[in-house]
């Protein structure tokens, strides 16, 4: 039987904590305004430690790409998200300047630190690209999903925040996260069609598993920021 394809299969399967990582209580807040600036201030620092941890797992997903991908396009989509991050780096500079936080006085909170690590364990070489490339699609596609909630018609998101709301939420953003998870369920339907490859089934619960990681990561992660840990 044919369920469609792996990514749908899942976002059904794991709606729960899916809409949990994407309707957050901190992105709700921001989409009705109710957002405590100390929160978002919290967020914007600990992201940016996030964000310069995120480059090099990046980094080696393109290798992995390189490497083990059967289509040479996968190396420039990636390659695109790399250069985005660039611009990404010196926005959150110029957004800390504006909201008077010292960047380099930032402590990363436990959780953070935690998440971190994962990211760390996902580079190594033995992570299949099929793997990582699930992970990438799903810290980009949570992003995504829940700044674009708060630009969505009737949002009465703050003028200030707007920008920063954008940036994930915009419509070339969403572009390239619908190309990550069609690189990702490429992937991953291969695996399910190949019965003969030795360990296919457990390379699709790995993928599966570190989906659901990122998901519990990314809202220990707002949770974070709000406060609450
Ligand atoms: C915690 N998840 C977190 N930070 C980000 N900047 C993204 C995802 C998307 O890039």
């Amino acid at each position: 039987v044919d369920n469609g394809e792996v990514i749908e299969q899942w976002l059904r399967k794991h709606s729960l904590i899916y809409t949990g990582a994407t309707r957050h209580p901190l992105i709700l807040s921001i989409r009705d305004g109710t957002v405590h600036l100390s929160a978002f201030k919290k967020w914007l620092g600990q992201d940016y430690i996030f964000v310069r941890a995120f480059v090099p797992f990046v980094a080696s997903v393109l290798i992995k790409a390189w490497k083990e991908s059967d289509d040479i396009s996968d190396v420039e989509v990636i390659l695109k998200g790399m250069a985005a991050l660039n611009d990404e780096i010196e926005w959150f500079k110029r957004e800390a300047a504006k909201w008077n936080i010292e960047l380099s006085n930032i402590v990363p909170h436990k959780t953070n630190e935690r998440y971190c690590r994962f990211l760390e364990s996902l580079m190594r070489p033995e992570v299949e690209y099929t793997v990582a490339i699930t992970a990438l699609w799903a810290i980009e596609a949570v992003y995504q999903e829940s700044f674009a909630h708060c630009l969505e018609d009737g949002s009465k998101t703050p003028p200030e925040l707007r920008e920063t709301c954008q940036r994930w939420g915009n419509e070339a953003f969403g572009q390239y996260c619908t190309t990550l998870r069609n690189i990702a369920n490429r992937r991953l339907e291969r695996l399910s069609g190949d019965l003969l490859t030795e360990g296919y089934d457990n390379v699709l619960k790995q993928a599966e598993v570190v989906f659901l990681r990122v998901l519990e990561y990314e809202v220990e992660f707002w949770n974070m920021s709000r406060g609450d840990s």
